[in-house]
């Protein structure tokens, strides 16, 4: 039999991560904002827990501003090409990040990836994290904003028992608001829940079965894509003037 290092039981490859680890992703991190800067791309980081509908809601998010923003998503999944596949049924460039195993993305990987986007037609560069609330939310991979979806299947209690990832993210949409009135789940809970842990969070519910909640998530990315545009735009008149 072949001698296969074991993670001790109760462990995950996420415990080990050191600081050392920790600062190289930030290194990478700061190079990957600058080259965002230099493009005037917007770079949003997307995570939540396995499932919480993510790709379905890039899917329709892509659906709904493909013809305002030049739009590119790079996902990640631990196997399988099948989330970017689905992105790339919409009109718009997904690539694939498979992790081999890793529970989250780190900005080298998104480093990597930047080679394959012709960052200076994009405007809105979307990551799809890993499906996972715990290890995501250590890595800084250079975004502009960090959203974080919580589903209603998942129970309205979680923010504070995974406090770093809603400590770290500027937006939580409440997805699958379509199921509310089948199960036990309070939207006033899970929001003071997540405000307790961090109080500048925004909150948006939303539905990709039903539309909810799509325009106003899509004018939250609008506004912030040209913020960032004008920003960059005043700061080189600046410099020329
Ligand atoms: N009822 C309901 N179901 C949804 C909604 N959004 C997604 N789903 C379903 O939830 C399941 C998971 O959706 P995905 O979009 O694949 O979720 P994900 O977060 O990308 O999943 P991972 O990438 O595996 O973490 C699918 O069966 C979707 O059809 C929604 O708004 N309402
Ligand atoms: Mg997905």
């Amino acid at each position: 039999m072949k001698n296969v290092p074991q993670t001790p039981r109760g462990t995950t490859q996420c415990h080990d991560v050191s600081i050392n680890l920790l600062k190289a992703n930030d290194f990478v991190a700061e190079i990957i904002k600058k080259e965002m800067k230099q493009n005037n791309v917007f770079l949003v980081n997307m995570t939540s827990s396995a499932g919480s509908g993510k790709t379905t809601l890039l899917e329709n998010t892509v659906d709904k501003l493909k013809g305002k923003l030049n739009i590119a998503v790079l996902v990640g999944d631990l196997e399988t090409e099948r989330d970017a596949d689905r992105i790339r049924k919409h009109g718009v460039q997904a690539l694939q990040i498979v992790t081999g195993g890793i529970c989250h993305l780190e900005a080298q990987m998104i480093h990597q990836s930047l080679d394959s986007l012709d960052l200076q037609n994009i405007d809105l560069l979307i990551v799809e994290n890993v499906g996972n609330l715990v290890c995501p939310s250590s890595f800084d991979l250079g975004e502009d904003i960090r959203v974080t979806l919580m589903a209603t299947t998942e129970g309205d209690d979680k923010p504070r028992k995974y406090p770093k990832m809603f400590l770290t993210s500027d937006l939580m949409l409440v997805s699958k608001c379509d199921l509310l009135p089948y199960l036990p789940f309070s939207v006033d809970a899970v929001v003071k829940d997540a405000r307790e842990v961090n109080h500048k969070l925004d909150v948006i519910e939303v539905s990709s079965l039903t539309g909810q909640g799509m325009d106003e998530w899509c004018e939250y990315l609008t506004e912030r894509v040209k913020l960032k545009q004008d920003n960059l735009l005043a700061e080189k008149e600046k410099v020329v003037g």
